[in-house]
């Protein structure tokens, strides 16, 4: 069957609008302190102070987790995002605000003893949380580093009690073209889907992320819970979860759905794997001209290179 679909994401990085140009831009339209700034900047402060959240932040750092670079600046970091829900442009905060991030619920699901539904308020304040500062590469060849707040995805999968059967989990993003333009575009397979094998999940740097910069998650960054795989390009990182499915099947995502010769499951950093339309060997920081030398498994080889053992026949790094 041929399905006509649009090619926006076949642009390579460079051809897209860098976020400084664009911010500065945006004051020069504005001239400063503008229209939209002050339209646009109480109502994301305004969504932070209501969440019912918010004394759990700052949480603690955990300081196992070192950068080797500055941390990206917040509002650098959260006004270019990738979250097609919401449209193809990097400029989605704004339109990310419609996402209302309560009440909310998380289904765990599949190969578990027990399945449940579980209230996002419960679910974080059962938890421990902590800071960690990770770098989070692309797979368009840009990178920052943040400090994520969350928890471990191996303390979910601990409460989730799978079978011993479970192999893989499968996340699945909310679904709701109403609130998220970019799901009534149909030539999309919506909603947004990721996956992992159990042992990926388990791993220590697997985690599950519920604010950053010290507050809540905005909605750009997917709130109210996210992943952070640090180790693989950005797109496995799925935002705004609503499901969590243990299952025996290795999950089909999002975009190796759309495109599996260029995204596959695996998709760990490799700066000597190019992407079939560009070199994945360095990357630029975002907020900055630097280009840095991208590192295999994004330098988080210590911690995850064992993962792989054994599986040198799969397309580990694409
Ligand atoms: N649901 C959903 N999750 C998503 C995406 C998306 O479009 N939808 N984009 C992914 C991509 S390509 C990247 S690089 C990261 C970007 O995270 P950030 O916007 O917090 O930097 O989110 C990932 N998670
Ligand atoms: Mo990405």
């Amino acid at each position: 069957m041929l399905i006509k679909r649009p090619r926006g994401w076949e642009l390579p990085e460079s051809a897209a609008t860098p976020e400084q140009v664009w911010l500065d831009r945006r004051s020069l339209m504005l001239g400063g302190a503008g229209l939209i700034g002050a339209a646009a900047l109480p109502r994301l402060a305004l969504a932070q102070e209501g969440d019912p959240s918010a004394d759990l932040y700052p949480a603690p750092r955990n300081e196992a987790f070192a950068l080797d670079r500055p941390v990206t600046e917040e509002s650098v970091a959260s006004n270019y995002n990738n979250f097609y829900e919401f449209g193809s442009s990097k400029r989605v905060a704004a339109a990310a605000q419609r996402l209302e991030t309560r009440p909310w619920s998380v289904v765990v699901d599949g190969m578990v003893e027990e399945e449940r539904t579980i209230d996002i308020d419960t679910l974080i304040r059962g938890m421990s949380l902590e800071e960690r500062l990770y770098r989070l590469r692309c797979v368009e060849a840009w990178a920052m580093a943040v400090p994520w707040t969350g928890f471990p995805l191996a303390d979910l999968v601990a409460m989730a009690r799978p079978l011993s059967s479970a192999r893989y989990l499968r996340f699945e993003t909310f679904l709701n073209p109403d609130v998220a333009s970019g799901q009534r575009q149909s030539w999309y397979p919506w909603p947004y889907v990721e996956g992992v094998t159990m042992e990926e999940a388990t791993n220590e740097l697997a985690f599950l992320v519920t604010g950053v910069y010290g507050k809540p998650l905005q909605q750009q960054f997917g709130a109210p819970i996210r992943l952070a795989l640090p180790w693989k390009y950005g797109f496995k990182s799925i935002k705004s979860i609503v499901r969590i499915t243990f299952t025996d099947e290795r999950p089909v995502s999002f975009w190796e759905e759309l495109a599996a010769s260029e995204y596959g499951f695996w998709a760990n950093v490799n700066p000597d794997v190019p992407h079939p339309r560009w070199s994945q060997a360095t990357e630029r920081m975002l907020g900055t001209d630097e280009q840095r030398p991208t590192v295999i498994y994004n330098g988080y080889g210590e911690w995850v290179a064992g993962l792989y053992a054994g599986l040198e026949d799969e397309p580990l790094y694409m």
